[in-house]
């Protein structure tokens, strides 16, 4: 408003006009006196220039005195009270509105009108105080403590009361980090807390996020992201690989143990953390979700990614703890064919070679996210209609649920591991054979997807590797296969996945990777959508998850495996919505590397693996079993309807 209010009026106006001096005072207060009025009442603000946005930094002071480093941005053309829109990560804030404006991911929310806020968490960049990763919830509640909850709470306090014309509410939105400091503001939240946007938060860092899933420690990403956010308090730092396939880097590296005494030299907390605690201990167990995340009154919005390299697995763990309780009527989840904060950038029109038909990531800022935020902040539209959203792949369409996994119209069928490589609906018999056989070897560990594999940031290779096609491991000798024939009609699957794997190892420790194909038919008839139009035999991961046998009994109190003795192993494939389409066929490969993402098991149990010798890593004989009474199969959840 007062933008265009100040291009066409002075530029309508002639210097020599003699009522040019009072007019443009009179235009140049009424045009910059909000701003200048807003910059005088931010105590302690000070004003970074922006095109769209009046920007203000400010060391926002928690309750412990602590100051947070924080920038508001109030919309130049506000003319009306606004509520916040608040983000808070330890990644850094911005210095100009030229991303954001550019970006065109806030372009719906943009014109809503949002009092936009973002601040580094705690010893990040100018923000006083100690770093520490997911900060467990404080014990106590007495007034001094402070945690990533109360931080929320003062931070929207202060806003509340410092920043002229907002409306009284505020809303949290953020990914990935930014999504689990959104988590972490619902505990004992602010009142004026009224709507929460969780993306892609990570719930549990041992059992399926970022660092382990399964109690598989997740090499790469660990080490790398150790160093990113812990090597410098003022910056992100990427570790310099000095070799430019990091397979060979992280091989080279040996046992784990020459990180420290290589490169890290005991200086990276996070590092020294893993080392400290490779068990499901209370170090894990304090700051998940599952130990404390309690339903609540405060509307949120989950949003999840079927293809997230980082943090599927949290989302949908938030979406479900809150769901515990039917009070709780105000928790939705969206889950569409993104990566890690796919949804937050870009058309959302493909991803890697893959093509969805429609503008996936612009439908759900626009149709979804913009919306809901509308509705809980500034009391205007309509609700969406559903309370869970999947986009279901293969189909490629949108599809409304009442709740998520559906409990209507979804029958577990078990798609087992038979003779000759095949998978089939009907259970095996004892003429089928016994088992089938791979030799593991931790000197030659299957990497995870096509080498070279550059590193996990800045390179852009990181967030496809889930859609990459995996032809290049089929047929290792260290990977079994096992597949249907062509499918005579779509089959739907919308829910959880489990694997139930019966296997044994020659050696006393071993992991266990079962990933779940979509294989397109030879002649597919191609993608519109992308540069790659033919995807003839590719082979699409669906799901996929890593089990590390040593917690076979518990998390907490690892345990030997008893050598080629058949275990039951029953691995969570995650929940997922896709249409296995007529013509494809459904394959599952199991092998027992998966390097770097997974460091390697030495597959000889030791107490902890971040202490193994290098005379621990053997090689051992895995058997996968396929007989009645140690029948190993898929169950999958398919649709009825
Ligand atoms: N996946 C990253 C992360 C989240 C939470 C903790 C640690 C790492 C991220 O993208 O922020």
């Amino acid at each position: 408003m007062y933008k265009m209010f100040l291009s066409h009026s002075l530029s309508e106006m002639k210097p020599e006009d003699d009522r040019f001096l009072p007019r443009l005072s009179l235009i140049l207060v009424l045009a910059l006196g909000p701003m200048w009025c807003v910059a005088q009442t931010i105590p302690g603000a000070t004003v970074i220039k922006g095109e769209e946005f009046h920007l203000y930094e400010v060391m926002v002071p928690m309750r412990d005195s602590t100051r947070l480093q924080t920038v508001i941005m109030v919309p130049k053309d506000q003319n009306k009270p606004l509520p916040f829109l608040l983000s808070r990560s330890p990644y850094g804030v911005p210095d100009s509105d030229k991303r954001i404006v550019e970006s065109q991911a806030y372009d719906e929310l943009m014109a809503d009108g949002y009092i936009f806020v973002f601040q580094n968490v705690r010893g990040r960049f100018r923000s006083e105080g100690q770093f520490v990763m997911n900060q467990p919830p404080r014990r106590g509640k007495d007034s001094k403590t402070s945690d990533d909850s109360t931080d929320a709470y003062d931070t929207i306090d202060w806003l509340l009361k410092n920043v002229p014309d907002n409306n009284g509410r505020v809303g949290i939105f953020g990914a990935s980090y930014a999504g689990w400091t959104a988590v972490m503001a619902l505990r004992d939240p602010h009142p004026a807390l009224k709507a929460v946007s969780e993306e892609a938060t990570s719930a549990d860092m041992f059992l399926g996020d970022d660092f382990h899933h399964n109690g598989a420690f997740r090499l790469s990403y660990g080490f790398e992201y150790a160093s990113l956010v812990e090597a410098s308090k003022e910056q992100n730092t990427h570790f310099q690989f000095d070799k430019y396939d990091t397979y060979e880097w992280y091989l080279s590296l040996g046992p784990l143990s020459h990180a420290n005494t290589r490169y890290l030299h005991g200086s990276v907390q996070l590092w020294n953390d893993f080392v400290a605690h490779p068990n499901y201990d209370d170090f894990w167990r304090r700051q998940a979700f599952a130990t404390f995340l309690r339903p609540t009154i405060v509307p949120v919005l989950n949003v999840a990614g079927w293809w997230d390299q980082e943090d599927f697995y949290g989302p949908m763990k938030v979406y479900e703890l809150l769901n515990r309780d039917e009070s709780n009527g105000q928790n939705y989840v969206v889950a569409g064919p993104w990566n890690h904060g796919g949804w937050t950038r870009g058309t959302g029109r493909s991803l890697g070679v893959l093509g969805f038909g429609s503008d996936t990531a612009k439908y759900f800022r626009a149709q979804v996210q913009a919306p809901w935020f509308a509705y809980w902040l500034h009391g205007k539209g309509k609700l969406p209609q559903s309370k869970a959203l999947m986009f279901e792949t293969g189909t490629n369409e949108w599809k409304p649920y009442n709740t998520w996994p559906p409990t209507l119209g979804v029958e577990p069928r078990k798609l087992y591991f038979r003779a000759g490589h095949k998978l089939s609906f009907e259970h095996p018999n004892n003429s089928d054979g016994q088992f089938d056989i791979y030799l593991s070897d931790p000197d030659n560990p299957v990497p995870y997807r096509p080498r070279p594999i550059t590193p996990t940031y800045p390179h852009p290779d990181w967030k496809t590797w889930l859609v990459r096609d995996q032809r290049f491991a089929d047929h290792r000798p260290d990977v079994l296969s096992w597949q249907t024939e062509p499918l005579t009609k779509d089959l739907v699957i919308t829910g959880d996945i489990t694997a139930d794997l019966f296997a044994s190892t020659s050696g006393t420790d071993s992991d266990w990777v079962v990933k779940l194909i979509d294989v397109f038919p030879d002649n597919n008839s191609g993608n519109e959508d992308t540069e790659t139009r033919e995807l003839g035999g590719y082979q699409l991961m669906i799901a996929a998850e890593v089990f590390r046998g040593r917690f076979h009994d518990s998390f907490d109190r690892p345990m030997a495996l008893p050598p080629n003795h058949p275990l039951e192993y029953k691995i969570d494939l995650h929940t997922n919505d896709h249409a296995f389409l007529k013509g494809h066929r459904i394959m599952v490969q199991v092998q027992s590397t998966w390097f770097p993402l997974i460091d390697r098991n030495p597959q000889t149990f030791v107490a902890n693996i971040f202490w193994a010798k290098e005379r621990d890593y053997v090689g051992a004989k895995q058997t996968i079993y396929r007989v009645p009474g140690k029948a190993s199969c898929i169950v999958l959840p398919v649709a009825t309807q």
